[in-house]
């Protein structure tokens, strides 16, 4: 898989002809996994020892869907993996409504148009890490990559203008490193994900993603769903009693709809 670390034995100059084999998968720290559709059970792994997830999403052409993003979070947390947000191509529409969709959660926002991509604060944040950049095809991503990595010559798709769906032109997962004047890391293009189903996913780790939350959950009856309709929900209760502040409420709704995202599938 991408990402992998691996040993290998043999010939390791990287001389013409010259022969080595892997002879061991280093134990992976996070997997990246999506099934087709949620009932399906099949996993495709995405991507290997990645500790960050870049979603990107355009503010137009394609139209940024907020359950899409929601999804990708839910990977994330799922996986253990930190998410990061992107807007691209800013200068097409202003994505301030979009962004207030996801104001409770505890998210690194950039905003990037391709005549002005904050390059420098989204390189420091991929220093010292393994970012997969995910996101619906034609929304930016290889652009992105370009001029984040300057030798990564990725494919750049041209988005259809009809549908605002971008063909797939990067249509394999690559790691890139990342140099920059602070560090290393490593950028890993996907070619765009259409469906990213759930249905691996464990619930308790969307929760675990709310540190703040999960703690509070400790005292929810057994088997607590957390939604608004849940019986005696320590959470719900804390928020309506404005236990968490100003935030709490945007918090609660957040973790809400992440976890009705899931309640759809069939599995746990
Ligand atoms: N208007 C505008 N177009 C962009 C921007 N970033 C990328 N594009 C265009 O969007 C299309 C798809 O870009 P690409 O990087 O291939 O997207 P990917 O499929 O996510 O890798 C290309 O035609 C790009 O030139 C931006 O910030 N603004
Ligand atoms: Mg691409
Ligand atoms: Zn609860």
């Amino acid at each position: 898989m991408t990402g992998d670390r691996v040993d290998i034995v043999g010939d390791t100059t990287g001389a013409e002809g010259s022969l080595a084999r892997i002879v061991r998968i280093v134990p992976r720290v996070t997997l990246l996994r999506r099934s087709a559709d949620d009932t399906d059970a099949v996993e495709r792994v995405i991507v290997a020892n990645a500790d960050q997830m870049l979603i990107v999403v355009a503010a137009a052409n394609p139209e940024p869907r907020i359950r899409l993003v929601d999804r990708y979070l839910v990977a994330a947390y799922d996986a253990g993996v930190t998410p990061i947000l992107c807007i691209t191509k800013t200068d097409l529409a202003d994505p301030a409504e979009f962004l207030n969709n996801f104001a409770g959660l505890d998210l690194i926002v950039f905003t990037s148009r391709d005549d002005a991509m904050p390059l420098e604060s989204i390189s420091t944040a991929l220093v010292g890490h393994d970012t997969v950049f995910v996101g619906h095809s034609g929304v930016g991503k290889s652009t992105l990559v370009n001029a984040l990595v300057p030798d990564a010559h990725r494919a750049v798709g041209v988005v259809n203008t009809v549908t605002g769906r971008g063909r797939h032109t990067s249509s394999s997962t690559v790691s890139l490193r990342l140099e920059t004047d602070a560090g290393r890391g490593w950028v890993i293009d996907t070619p765009g994900v259409r469906s990213f189903g759930l249905g691996h996913i464990n619930t308790d780790n969307i929760l675990k993603a709310f540190t703040d939350l999960a703690t509070i959950a400790e005292k929810c009856p057994r088997g607590c769903t957390h939604l608004p309709d849940s019986p005696d929900c320590a959470i719900n209760e804390a928020v309506a009693a404005g236990e968490l502040g100003d935030t709490g409420k945007a918090r609660l709704d957040s973790l809400q709809r992440l976890l009705a995202t899931f309640a759809v599938a069939p599995h746990h």
